[in-house]
């Protein structure tokens, strides 16, 4: 089976575009009241076992399920675990990964860059949080062809695309009052094979949701100030004499 061109060309069809227009003072409220939301986030490592409701989840999905993507896309498949028992084969199965690569596999210099996060391999965390969702890219599309075997459709900036969307999943379970953790037992395969994904999905992150823990601690790490990540050409600038 080879990787051919979408046969059937959808045509362009622009339709009017309505804009949700906001005050400059709603504005100003809205990106503030968002980046509160998102400075008191932390990755969450202890979990309570209290229930979250399912609803809360699936806004958060429809959320990332808006992200753009490549060529429209969408080459995500997100998969909600609640299950204990299957939550317990996701843990034991991650554990025995991650027992290999923080004993064997890691080098020296990625324990040293991971001591500050005190991460290791034991993660209870999978079987804590009430749900895990697990995110899928489609490395490439299945449709049914005209013969009715099943054709490959490339997919584009598949990485890209579903990290801007969990980038929207986060940041929805984050406002929702949420606590995730971002998780990547490598090598991740053995996710494909105990969710049943099909030979198109690659697992691409694992993410416990929940409430934190009474006792949830969160290490002593700091983020870089603005002047470190912001860099603005502005140009030459208009005095408010000669601008009016
Ligand atoms: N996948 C391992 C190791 C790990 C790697 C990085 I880079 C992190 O930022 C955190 C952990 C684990 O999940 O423990």
């Amino acid at each position: 089976m080879s990787i051919e061109q979408q046969s059937a060309h959808t045509p362009y069809a622009p339709v009017p575009y309505e804009h949700h227009w906001l005050t400059s003072t709603e504005q100003l409220d809205a990106a503030q009241h968002f980046l509160s939301a998102m400075a008191r986030r932390r990755t969450i490592r202890d979990f309570a076992t209290t229930p979250v409701p399912f609803i809360l989840i699936e806004a958060a999905i429809r959320a990332a399920a808006l992200a753009p993507s490549g060529a429209n896309q969408q080459p995500w498949t997100f998969v909600v675990v609640s299950d204990p028992d299957l939550k317990q084969h996701m843990r034991a199965a991650a554990e025995a990964e991650e027992r290999e690569s923080y004993e064997r596999r890691m080098s020296q210099e990625w324990l040293d860059a991971l001591a500050p996060l005190g991460t290791d391999w034991y993660k209870p965390h999978i079987t804590q949080a009430p749900y895990v969702i697990v995110v899928f890219e489609q490395a490439y599309g299945l449709e049914q062809g005209s013969d009715g075997g099943e054709v490959k459709i490339k997919h584009y900036y598949v990485k890209e695309s579903v990290g801007i969307a969990v980038g929207f999943l986060l940041a929805s379970l984050t406002h929702a009052g949420l606590a995730t953790l971002t998780h990547t037992p490598s090598p991740m395969g053995f996710l494909g094979t105990l969710l049943n994904r099909p030979a198109n999905e690659r697992p691409y992150l694992l993410i416990p949701v929940g409430y934190p823990a009474k006792e949830a601690t969160v290490p002593m790490i700091t983020k870089k100030p603005l002047e470190q990540v912001l860099i603005h050409f502005a140009g030459k600038q208009e005095s408010p004499e000669q601008s009016r």
